[in-house]
């Protein structure tokens, strides 16, 4: 990707999160989630790209989405793949609480998973374990494993997961395997993410999550370096056989037929992200352990950003200060 390119999708997210920052609080995740894709619509269709949306998230809450398939970009000979989370954690935003992002990874065409909006089992390590996790195994071979390539004893190894009830046999089994563990009550992204950094405790990121959330999280865990495997899994198998379920998950089934997707099948992170030349942008809308969240005063609004490129192995910390537009007084980094 070329640097300047970098410069523009890092706009994407900033514009996507102060958008959602402006229903912080409201109790509405609907309408931070629609403001927020709407921005990010706007300045990817500004884009000198030729985009195609890959995966995006919404179908599982109905939430407003950039569609799977939407193209993006004013059309030019860069075929990108892309994937979005415009506001990857609508409930802490419309409730104020911390960790609540915008996200997104580009890569060249054909190389992002293309597959429905529905859950992703995962499993994700930094570059230290790479290349030693397989989910065909059980979670406790796996931590065994992880604990050999890092050198450290079960009871050192620290383990990231989603506070969800599906996990409370899993956090439990963990208790009893005396690794410590970490429960988050929402953003799997940014925990996926910090398996990566070495200055952070989080050794593994296990459990289940969105799948949109996981293909960009494996763009991020590729130009990082880490590693990922996972599967993803129908509605039924997450949350329990009801009629509704029952219907979803057929609707899904169909779709990743359609899409040549063998349910239950494990992904690699070449499955997930085939190509180093991959790129991710995101910016905090809630301060969270990766980023600081959006803030105002009256004169301007700054934001905090990381895009991670995997191409020229760098990471960009960017702090950015907007000032608003003096005739709409809306705050639109151009
Ligand atoms: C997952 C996770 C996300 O929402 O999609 C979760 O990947 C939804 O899980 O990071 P439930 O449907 O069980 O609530 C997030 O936590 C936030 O978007
Ligand atoms: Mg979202
Ligand atoms: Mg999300």
């Amino acid at each position: 990707m070329k640097h300047t390119l970098t410069q523009q999708f890092n706009r994407v997210t900033e514009a996507a999160a102060i958008a959602g920052f402006e229903w912080l609080g409201r109790g509405d995740k609907n309408l931070a989630d629609g403001a927020a894709v709407t921005a990010m619509r706007q300045q990817l269709n500004a884009m000198p790209i030729d985009g195609t949306i890959v995966i995006g998230e919404g179908e599982i809450d109905n939430a407003p989405m950039l569609y799977i398939g939407e193209k993006v970009g004013q059309s030019s000979d860069l075929q990108v793949d892309i994937a979005v989370d415009p506001i990857e954690g609508t409930r802490m935003t419309a409730f104020g609480q911390g960790n609540a992002l915008s996200v997104m990874a580009v890569a060249e065409a054909g190389t992002l998973l293309h597959a429905p909006d529905m859950y992703m089992e995962k499993l994700i390590v930094g570059p230290a374990a790479k290349g030693v996790i397989d989910l065909h195994l059980s979670l406790e071979d796996n931590l065994r494993r992880i604990s050999q390539a890092l050198q450290k004893n079960l009871s050192d190894l620290t383990v990231s997961i989603l506070d969800k009830p599906r996990h409370a046999p899993v956090i439990a089994a963990l208790y009893q395997l005396g690794v410590r563990v970490f429960t988050f009550p929402d953003g799997d992204v940014s925990a996926s993410l910090l398996t990566c950094f070495p200055d952070q405790p989080i050794d593994v990121m296990y459990g289940i999550g969105g799948a949109p959330e996981g293909v960009i999280s494996a763009a991020a865990i590729r130009a990082l370096g880490g590693d990922m495997h996972a599967r993803l899994l129908t509605r039924e198998q997450v949350k329990g056989s009801s009629a509704e379920h029952c219907l979803a998950s057929r609707e899904e089934t169909t779709r990743c037929q359609a899409m040549g997707l063998t349910l239950g099948q494990v992904l690699r992170l070449d499955d997930l992200a085939k190509s180093d030349n991959v790129l991710f942008s995101a910016t905090g809308i809630t301060d969270g352990d990766l980023l600081k969240g959006v803030a105002a005063s009256e004169s301007s609004i700054t934001t905090h950003s990381v895009v991670i490129d995997g191409q020229r192995q760098t990471q960009q910390w960017i702090k950015t200060v907007t000032t608003p537009d003096p005739i709409t007084t809306k705050y639109l980094p151009t």
